[in-house]
């Protein structure tokens, strides 16, 4: 009886992020599905002052005040009987370890195109990430109502650039201002969109078919029939949907539409709902769990503090992967290998949340109070079950980070720490070092900026930023001795320093530094990326 509606509970579940290059209209999409799913009555929306936004994902003040998206938003809702659990990504590549983070956390994503811009390098780095974890792909060509690139040399570029098959659900009917709306090659219809001024509401539909007069609306005798002749083309590739090449990855069926103004989200939603899938197995160290496993398990890919000013406290966020979550249940922390109970649980909407009772493979929820939950630790009522899923990345930028006001010395470090947990920036301890300023290592310098203002609006805190000079750091076998390191012979202006796992680095002022070292020193090889030991 428990088995059979655990399997029903999964197969209702879909979770997915949304991705792509910076500004494509991951977080407006985001906010219209919302208002689509009947999550949110009202779409915010980034208003005629580029700067003041007001969506449900962008929910933090420097994203508010610079318009982009700094940190991923976990948002839950249900629609049509399915549980949704969706993921608004940043799209700026300084943030993009957060980004390929809960690339680990979904089943599927929704990659959205600029149409008019076509595919952009981000976008390209992201497609790969999930290409390699086999993970399916939707794609929104989103912005129709701008001069776009033809539909048809937009398909051929996902082939061409991605190297994965496209097939169109629905096409664009009309460009840029002319834009008509799109016509749905599943059930031969065309829906007509109007313009909703702001994007709030829903916009209104007319559906009919392809050659009611309406739908040539203001187009040329010549466009209309181009659109025909480019419909009768793919009719006449014959291909179907196929929904075997979409899960394995191999095809990505595209919709067309413009976020903004409501073009086309219902039937992305719809079509996205109707073929992707639900959780699945993962495979770890030669095991598969699948999600039906009765023992409960699931990992941690972010961890965020002071979501709520209310409550100032830290929020680990969990997918889980098998079984069944009953708050106050007592699980196997693989960090520190104790029995901990997780009394305090929520279902994240944005920066809101409530508690939850249970969740089921494929949900994301959110754990308050344990501070000694990391990124990447798992969490199981089997522990035998341990996942690996986190990546890491190699920090480019690096500087130190003062605190001018030593009367705040407590906020400072404290806020640093919490930032530090996070994972919003790594930081480094230079060896045989009386300097006290922390050197904070970033994948982007966009990082450091993060840093400053969350210490500041968070905790108080001041800070003052200096370049270090330093900009490769490569790391060092672990299991190197003291006696060794000091027997190193460095190149010029390179330091040795240790990671926050204490393990040994080197840093070079350039790459021709690093390479050199590299090159003459086989006794100990450098690696780009920390060695993961088998807990952390
Ligand atoms: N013309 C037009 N503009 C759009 C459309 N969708 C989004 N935009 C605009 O594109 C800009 C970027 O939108 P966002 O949704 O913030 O983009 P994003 O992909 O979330 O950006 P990051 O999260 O910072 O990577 C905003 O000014 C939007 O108003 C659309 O369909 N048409
Ligand atoms: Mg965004």
């Amino acid at each position: 009886m428990r088995f059979v509606s655990i399997a029903k509970e999964i197969q209702r579940r879909r979770t997915f992020a949304i991705i792509s290059h910076p500004d494509a209209g991951k977080t407006t999409l985001t906010e219209k599905l919302l208002l689509y799913g009947g999550a949110v009555q009202l779409a915010g929306s980034v208003t005629a002052r580029k700067n003041q936004r007001a969506t449900t994902s962008d929910w933090m003040e420097l994203e508010k005040k610079r318009g982009i998206s700094i940190s991923s938003t976990v948002l839950q809702f249900d629609y049509d009987g399915y549980r949704i659990n969706l993921l608004d990504t940043p799209g700026h590549k300084d943030f993009s370890e957060d980004t390929y983070r809960v690339l680990t956390a979904v089943d599927s994503v929704v990659m959205v195109i600029d149409s008019a811009k076509g595919i952009e390098p981000q976008t390209r780095k992201l497609f790969e990430v999930c290409r390699q974890r086999g993970v399916p792909i939707f794609t929104f060509m989103n912005k129709c109502d701008r001069p776009m690139k033809n539909p048809l040399e937009l398909l051929d570029e996902l082939e061409r650039v991605l190297g994965i098959g496209a097939f169109p659900v629905n096409w664009p009917i009309g460009n840029g201002p002319d834009f008509q709306g799109v016509y749905d090659r599943q059930t031969k219809t065309m829906h007509t969109f109007e313009r909703v001024v702001g994007g709030k509401y829903r916009a209104p539909v007319s559906v009919g078919g392809l050659h009611d007069p309406a739908v040539r609306g203001n187009l040329s005798e010549a466009d209309f029939h181009k659109t025909l002749e480019e419909l009768e083309m793919l009719e006449h590739a014959g291909e179907s949907f196929d929904d075997a090449a979409v899960l394995a990855g191999k095809t990505t069926p595209v919709f067309f539409g413009s976020g903004v103004n409501n073009f086309g989200v219902q039937l992305l939603l719809d079509g996205f709902l109707k073929h992707s899938p639900a959780p699945k197995s993962r495979v770890m160290g030669g095991i598969e769990i699948s999600p039906e496993n009765p023992e409960f398990s699931g990992f941690i890919f972010k961890i965020q503090a002071n979501m709520d000013p209310r409550h100032r406290d830290r929020i680990a966020f969990i997918r889980v992967c098998s079984g069944k979550f009953d708050r106050d249940m007592t699980v196997h922390h693989s960090r520190s290998e104790k029995k901990v109970r997780l009394s305090s649980s929520h279902k994240l909407f944005g920066n809101e949340r409530e508690t939850v009772d249970e969740a089921y493979p494929g949900d994301v929820i959110g754990l308050v109070g344990h501070d000694s939950f990391g990124i990447g630790d798992t969490l199981t009522t089997d522990p035998k079950i341990l996942y690996k899923e986190i990546p890491r990345f190699t920090p480019e930028a690096f500087s130190y980070l003062h605190n001018p006001n030593t009367g705040k010395y407590k906020q400072f470090r404290q806020g640093l720490d919490q930032l530090l947990q996070e994972g919003v920036i790594q930081a480094l301890y230079l060896r045989n070092s009386s300097i006290k300023t922390p050197l904070l290592a970033a994948v982007g310098p966009l990082q450091f900026e993060v840093v400053q203002f969350r210490l500041e609006s968070e905790y108080g805190a001041e800070s003052r930023l200096e370049a270090a000079p330093w900009s490769v750091v490569r790391w060092l076998p672990t299991n190197i001795k003291e006696d060794d390191l000091d027997a190193l012979s460095l190149p010029t202006g390179a330091r040795l320093a240790y990671d926050i796992g204490k393990n040994p680095v080197i840093l070079f002022q350039n790459d021709w530094s690093a390479n050199y070292f590299g090159e003459t020193n086989k006794t100990f090889p450098l690696s780009a990326l920390p060695v993961q030991t088998a807990r952390e």
